[in-house]
């Protein structure tokens, strides 16, 4: 059976998802929920699918799976051969992946707070959310500077992408559409372009491809 993605185009949290199975080349169709302004993820027959109401949801034969960051972790398990996008044999590894999907959860309080309320209107505190948003970004442009100094392109230690760097990636890379810039993050900056150089890279509205900007 074909994997199945509850999808909206311009979700972040989708394109997490997106992004994986391109990189992946993992064939899927996806299920396109009117999310704005419908807010069809909000109806009854959503929520039978996904009771938090939330997308994106990954349907791969009888597994269902609801949050961005797990369906990551279960497509690169799943459907990975190589093991690289989630190595599980270094105890080292699996904490800093770890640690950095929950930093891809506090982003989503912050830079994608800021977005939604530019872009679809959410009632919120955006100038504490682009507060939250750049006291985090502080954090990931030191990282990846001190992690250039030691030979290392990405957020974990190997020296190939995992997970992490994908959850992570779309809320940074979309940061400007909630009016959180990039400019003073160098190092944030870099690691994009070399997101972007990955074979398999997918764009979505508002992320370009290298040299598309
Ligand atoms: N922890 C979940 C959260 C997903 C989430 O919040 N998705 C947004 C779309 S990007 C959503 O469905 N929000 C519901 C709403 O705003 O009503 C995940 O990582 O997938």
């Amino acid at each position: 059976m074909t994997i199945e993605l509850y999808d909206y185009v311009l979700s972040a949290n989708c394109y997490k998802v997106r992004l994986l199975l391109s990189l992946l080349e993992v064939d899927h169709e996806l299920r396109t929920v009117d999310f704005h302004p419908a807010r069809e993820h909000r109806s009854e027959a959503f929520r039978r699918i996904n009771p938090m109401g939330h997308i994106p949801v990954l349907v791969d034969d009888d597994v269902v799976l609801r949050d961005a960051h797990a369906i990551l972790v279960y497509l690169a398990a799943a459907h990975d051969p190589t093991g690289r996008w989630y190595p599980t044999t270094d105890a080292r590894v699996l904490g800093e992946m770890g640690q950095w999907v929950s930093f891809a959860e506090a982003l989503m309080s912050s830079a994608s707070a800021a977005r939604l309320h530019v872009n679809l209107g959410y009632d919120l505190d955006v100038e504490a959310a682009r507060r939250d948003a750049h006291a985090l970004f502080r954090v990931l442009d030191d990282h990846l500077w001190f992690q250039e100094k030691a030979g290392r392109t990405w957020l974990c230690s190997p020296e190939h992408p995992t997970i992490a760097d994908i959850a992570v990636f779309p809320d940074v890379v979309l940061s400007e559409e909630g009016g959180v810039s990039r400019l003073e993050y160098p190092a944030i900056r870099r690691w994009c372009d070399r997101v972007k150089a990955v074979p398999g890279f997918d764009v979505m509205p508002g992320v370009f491809g290298l040299g598309m900007s």
